[in-house]
C-alpha cells in the first residue's frame, strides 16, 4: 500500500503529478491558508509532508502527528521549522539550497538598483499624473551604484552571487561581514573584503542583508546600527523579517537618516508595518526574491524528490539530496518508523 503525504501549498501540477506515482497524494491545490489545527488534521495519517515558509512546524504539531517521518520544505530558509523538534522526535527536514542562489540573487540587486536609482517612487509620481515638465536636473536623483562600495551582511550562497554581481558586472568594491570568514580563496572569486560589522555599516553605499533569521540574527539591524550608516546609504532587505527593525527604519527612512531602502521581507509578512507604508524612500515587494518561473519549479521539485527519497523511493531512495538534519537518517528510532 502507498504511504500517504500531504502538499501544503498549490505547486506546480507535474510536481504533484510526480508525487501521486509513490504516493497516495492529499494536495491543497486551492492553496487554502490552514490555522495550525487544521494543518495537524490533514496531517493525521501522513509520514511525509511537503511544506512552504508559512507552515508552522513546532513541538506541539510534531508531537500530534507521530507517524510523520519527513518534511520537506520549499525554501532555503526554514525558521518556520524548529530543527531540534524534528530530530528528537526523528523527523527529517530538508530544504531548497542552491537552486534559488543566482535568480534570488538577481533579485537582491533588482531590489538594490531600484531602490538607489529611486524607480518605483518615480514610476508612482508618473502613474499619479505629476510629470508635467520636462528635464528637471534634479528629479528622482539618486546616489550611483556602479563604482560605490557594496556591503553584504551575511556571506553564504546569496550573499556571495550578489558580491560577483557587484565586483564584476558593476566595478563595485566588497565588503562582508559574516559570522566567519570566508577562505582566501572564496573571498578571491567574488572580490569580497571581510570586515568587522562597525566598518560594514559605516563603509557601504549600499547594505545588503542576506543573513539567515534566528534569534541570534533578531535586529541585527536596528536604530543603532542605522545611525552608523551614511546619510546617502541605501538598505536593502531580502533575507527575513525581523533581521531588521522594520519601526526604527521607517523612522529613519522618514528622518533621512539613509537614503532609501528595499524590503521584500517583513517582521509579521503578509502584514507590513504602517510606518514603512507611510514613507515614500522604500521600495516595497512582497516576499518574492525567488519568484522566477524556473526557480520555483525547481524548488518544487528538489522538495518533492527529497520526500521520494527521505520515503525510501524512486532512484535516490534513502539518499534524501539535502538534508537539514542528516543524524536522523541513522536513528533506529527513523529506520522503525513505518
Ligand atoms: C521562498 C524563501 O519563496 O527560500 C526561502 O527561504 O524565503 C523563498 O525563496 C519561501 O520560503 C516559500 O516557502
Amino acid at each position: 500500500m502507498h504511504q500517504s503525504i500531504l502538499v501544503t501549498r498549490a505547486t506546480f501540477p507535474d510536481i504533484v503529478e510526480r508525487l501521486r506515482g509513490y504516493f497516495d497524494v492529499s494536495y491543497n491545490g486551492d492553496d487554502t491558508i490552514w490555522t495550525q489545527p487544521e494543518l495537524i488534521e490533514r496531517l493525521q495519517g501522513k509520514t511525509g509532508a511537503v511544506t512552504c515558509g508559512n507552515d508552522r512546524i513546532d513541538a506541539t504539531l510534531l508531537d500530534a502527528c507521530p507517524q510523520l517521518k519527513a518534511i520537506c520544505n520549499i525554501g532555503v530558509g526554514y525558521n518556520n521549522v524548529d530543527v531540534a523538534a524534528c530530530t528528537a522526535r526523528s523527523v527529517l527536514l530538508t530544504n531548497t539550497p542552491d537552486v534559488l542562489t543566482e535568480t534570488t540573487a538577481d533579485f537582491g540587486f533588482a531590489l538594490m538598483m531600484a531602490t538607489a536609482r529611486r524607480i518605483t517612487e518615480s514610476e508612482h509620481f508618473l502613474r499619479c499624473g505629476g510629470w508635467k515638465i520636462t528635464g528637471r536636473f534634479d528629479m528622482f536623483v539618486g546616489p550611483d551604484v556602479h563604482g560605490t562600495t557594496l556591503g553584504i551582511l551575511g556571506m553564504g550562497r546569496i550573499g556571495r552571487a550578489i558580491a560577483c554581481r557587484g565586483a564584476f558586472g558593476f566595478g563595485m568594491r566588497v565588503i562582508y561581514h559574516n559570522r566567519s570568514q570566508l577562505a582566501p580563496a572564496v573571498e578571491a572569486e567574488c572580490h569580497a573584503q571581510y570586515v568587522d560589522k562597525a566598518t560594514l555599516l559605516r563603509e557601504a553605499d549600499h547594505l545588503i542583508i542576506v543573513v539567515p533569521y534566528s534569534p541570534s540574527s533578531h535586529h541585527a539591524v536596528g536604530a543603532a546600527e542605522l545611525a552608523q550608516m551614511k546619510p546617502t546609504a541605501t538598505l536593502t532587505n531580502i533575507a527575513r523579517g525581523g533581521v531588521v527593525d522594520d519601526v526604527a527604519l521607517a523612522r529613519a527612512l522618514q528622518n533621512k537618516q539613509i537614503a532609501a531602502a528595499g524590503l521584500d521581507v517583513f517582521e509579521g509578512e503578509p502584514q507590513v508595518s504602517p510606518e514603512l507604508l507611510a514613507v515614500s524612500n522604500v521600495v516595497l515587494t512582497p516576499h518574492i526574491g525567488s519568484a522566477s518561473i524556473n526557480t520555483r519549479h525547481a524548488m518544487g521539485m528538489l522538495a518533492a524528490n527529497n520526500l521520494i527519497a527521505a520515503l525510501d523511493c524512486g532512484e535516490q531512495a534513502g539518499k534524501p539530496l539535502t538534508p537539514v538534519n542528516p543524524e536522523v537518517l541513522t536513528l533506529p528510532s527513523w529506520k522503525s518508523k513505518s
